[in-house]
């Protein structure tokens, strides 16, 4: 009779228990992602995963380009036409700072830097990357948990024939004309897992790798050591949305990267590095023909319009794919 009534409570609160959906992010491609699963998800049951291999120390200050992405996005802020940083933000602290003799490459908004400001001056208290963006979160009154995938240093390193440069040295000062030789993630091996990742890969029903570079967003978070493992090891779901649609990535140099890298730069060179962490594939209906390629990979695929141009499409985006899986 006891044991009855235990089996009952369990199933109660199986029943009643919020689905968990964790989603791993970079940049501007999971932060349209995301947008569209928060208006069909509660805020609260999604955590993100943010890439840290982006940030970079400019000006003295300690810049996490992905975190604020996805931070400003939850917050209304986000400039959703760049993608990254404050939208209606201004440049005269830059403006100054150029007449200072400073290098200003890297567009940082005077809204922004209040951002940075107080992240630097967090960290120099002692506090760790996750506690600093939870105190930036909740100043902002965001809901959803924004975890840094590390509270290690993770820099992720271009090797050109002109030496090793910071990915954003590639990306935004260089605008990736440089060959890529090979993408190191200095200081991966000694990292480990910031509190909260492997319980929210372990503990969540479903999970999304967002459309997003996977060598330089998506890749410095699964090769934190422990982080593959448990994905291995999660009963979620584990799909990933192609952030190349053709022969191109919708934004930013994925391309370049995978190329360098020797993959194809394809949906199918994605489902290929994605291969043993991966349930599903979502590429768009313009690579129909390479479902069945992905397929013998021994992955689930799903062929859909996936370009978010607006909110309408994103929010679609989302919907079919939880639908589908
Ligand atoms: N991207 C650019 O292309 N140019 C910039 O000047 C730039 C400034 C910037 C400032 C703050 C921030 O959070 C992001 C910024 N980004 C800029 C985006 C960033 O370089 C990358 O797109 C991401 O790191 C990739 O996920």
């Amino acid at each position: 009779m006891w044991k009855e009534a235990q089996i009952n409570i369990f199933y109660l609160y199986l029943a009643a228990r919020s689905t968990m959906i964790t989603v791993l992010a970079g940049g501007t491609g999971s932060a349209k992602f995301v947008r569209g699963l928060s208006k069909i998800v509660p805020t609260d049951e999604i955590t993100i995963i943010s890439n840290v291999g982006d940030n970079v120390e400019l000006l003295g200050l300690y810049i996490c380009p992905d975190i604020d992405t996805i931070m400003y996005l939850f917050a209304g802020l986000l400039d959703q036409r760049r993608g990254w940083g404050v939208a209606n933000d201004t440049f005269k602290a830059l403006n100054m700072l150029r007449e200072y003799g400073f290098e200003t490459w890297f567009k940082l908004g005077d809204k922004d830097l209040a951002t940075h400001i107080q992240r630097t001056f967090l960290l120099k208290q002692g506090k760790t990357l996750s506690e600093v963006t939870e105190v930036l979160c909740r100043s902002l009154g965001v809901r959803a948990k924004i975890i840094p995938s590390s509270n290690s240093k993770i820099e992720t390193k271009i090797l050109t024939r002109k030496g090793k440069i910071h990915f954003q040295e590639f990306w935004v000062k260089r605008k990736a004309k440089d060959r890529v030789l090979a993408v190191i993630y200095e200081g991966i091996e000694q990292a480990e897992p910031s509190p909260g990742v492997i319980e929210s890969i372990l503990e969540a029903d479903k999970i999304f790798f967002s459309p997003a570079n996977p060598v330089t967003s998506i890749g410095p978070i699964i090769n934190v050591p422990g982080v593959k493992n448990a994905l291995i090891e999660t009963k979620a779901t584990v799909v990933a949305i192609t952030p190349i649609i053709g022969k191109a990535p919708v934004s930013g140099p994925a391309g370049k990267l995978m190329k360098g890298l020797g993959y194809d730069v394809s949906p199918l060179g994605v489902a290929q590095i994605y291969s043993d962490l991966i349930d599903v594939f979502v590429l768009d209906t313009v690579d129909a023909r390479l479902k069945s390629k992905i397929e013998q990979l021994g992955i689930k695929c799903i062929a859909t319009s996936t370009l978010m141009a607006n909110l309408v499409d994103e929010k679609r985006l989302a919907r079919e794919i939880l639908e589908h899986i």
